[in-house]
């Protein structure tokens, strides 16, 4: 009997053990991701103050060119100095030159700044010298110590002036195909939501409060721990990639949470210029007490695909104390498209850095398939890849006018084409029966 019991107690050990380490295993697998927020100028300290005011969770530094502003830094910000030999420790001037260089000379101390995190934010408000010029190089850094990077970035108040908003215009070009994903947050827009009368401070002081608030619930995910755990691999799948237009946002409600308002709001961020049609990757993390129902899971899951059926979506639950009759629902969604701007605006920032990124495609061509009366022996070899010029931009601009031009007047252009075509073909090596295969195919002839 008592050798029974032995025998069945050691098998219960057996079996606490192995479940104590498959957890330790599947904690070890689901670590939670390392975040460091990093302010660049002084708007980008001031915001990063703000959220480290709010969070106090993740890891806060700020680094400037300008030695007075890190005087106001709170406690829980680190700050770092850097390019004092060009500035002297006073700032850029809205230099946005300057800047740059004085990151670059910084760059091995910024990018130790960036080693060993998971996730990088790097938060700047665009305009002046240093958010404008350093931000690029800070990207660089964060990418080559291999952290995933998100941008978070405001845009000055259309009555700072034009100069400013072309220094923030020309530091976004650059910095977003440096980074995995940006959030853009136009200053203007706080006053959707505050008095136009309101002193300036106070309302610098609103939009850095009100995304601190967004930015509450997403630091929150993806530091602390969940039911449904959002872990580091889940981020990666959500933040790779380039230049990713996102929109994040977090709100919480109290009491007995109307799910469809509190949708609503998470959706409506008045902060932003575009919403989360047209993304492809969402992750949304609910936060609340042990009451939360499965019911509620089930809607707020539901409204957030129902934007794009084909996204990919990870979802996560965790429970706070804090969240004692409370639910707050954290949007992150990926891949976003910019709305359209007012005519008389400058073009899109974001379009313009994509039709940059663009441009820097090399000009190289695959040869399409060409298709000819010839016998096959002569297309069996693989496709050769030529450099191709692009047709030159006055080709371009003729072809609507060509539509409205007579018959006969079509045909002379043609010939006149065909035979630059041909002198322009000696230079190249590439065959003309194949070439004019090519312009037929391209010019639907
Ligand atoms: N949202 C927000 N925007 C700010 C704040 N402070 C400044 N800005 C905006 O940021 C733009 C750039 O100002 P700063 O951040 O002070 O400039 P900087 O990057 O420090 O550059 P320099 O001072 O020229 O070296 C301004 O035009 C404002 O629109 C802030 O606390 N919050
Ligand atoms: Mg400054």
């Amino acid at each position: 009997m008592a050798k029974k019991r032995k025998k069945g107690s050691t098998r219960l050990k057996k079996r606490v053990q192995k479940r104590k380490a498959r957890n330790a295993e599947s904690l070890e697998g689901a670590r939670k991701t390392k975040v460091r927020v990093i302010g660049i100028g002084g708007g980008g300290g001031s915001i990063v103050g703000e959220i480290a005011r709010t969070v106090g969770k993740a890891d806060f530094v700020a680094i400037n060119t300008d030695l007075q502003a890190q005087k106001t830094l709170p406690r829980s910000v680190k700050g770092f100095i850097f390019g004092q030999e060009l500035t002297r420790g006073l700032g850029c001037g809205m230099d946005a030159l300057l800047g740059e260089a004085a990151a670059r000379a910084g760059k091995d101390r910024i990018k130790k700044l960036t080693e060993g995190q998971d996730v990088c934010i790097l938060v700047a408000s665009l305009g002046g010298g240093t958010g404008s010029g350093a931000s690029s190089v800070v990207a660089e850094a964060a990418r080559e110590a291999k952290c995933l990077t998100l941008g978070i970035f405001t845009l000055p108040f259309s009555f700072e002036g034009q100069k400013r908003r072309e220094l923030a215009d020309t530091a976004l070009e650059k910095i977003i195909p440096l980074l995995n994903a940006y959030v853009i947050i136009p200053n203007e827009n706080i006053f959707k939501v505050i008095d136009a009368k309101t002193p300036l401070k106070a309302a610098f002081s609103a939009v850095n409060k009100r995304l601190a608030e967004t930015l509450e619930g997403f630091i929150d995910t993806l530091s602390l721990p969940g039911l449904i755990n959002i872990d580091f691999a889940d981020v990666k799948t959500l933040l790779e990639g380039r230049g990713r237009l996102a929109y994040l946002n977090s709100v919480a409600m109290q009491g007995d949470t109307k799910t469809q308002l509190l949708l609503k709001e998470v959706l409506n961020n008045p902060l932003y210029d575009y919403g989360i049609a047209g993304a492809d990757r969402m992750m949304f993390n609910l936060t609340g007490d042990k009451a939360m129902k499965m019911q509620e899971v089930a809607d707020i899951s539901k409204s957030i695909s129902s934007f794009n059926t084909k996204a990919r979506i990870i979802f996560g639950i965790s429970f706070q104390q804090k969240f004692r009759n409370k639910l707050r629902i954290a949007l992150f969604a990926m891949g976003c498209k910019e709305k359209e701007r007012g005519r008389d605006e400058k073009p899109s920032p974001v379009k313009l850095a994509r039709k940059k990124t663009a441009s820097k495609k090399p000009m190289v061509r695959l040869r399409p398939p060409v298709q000819t009366d010839e016998p096959q022996k002569k297309t069996t070899k693989k496709p050769v890849v030529k450099k191709i010029p692009p047709p030159a931009p006055k080709e371009q601009k003729k072809d609507p006018e060509r539509q409205r031009r007579s018959a006969v007047e079509v045909k002379k252009a043609q010939d006149q084409e065909l035979k630059d075509l041909e002198k322009r073909e000696r230079q190249w090596d590439i065959p003309a029966f194949l070439r004019n295969t090519r312009r037929e195919e391209q010019e639907g002839f």
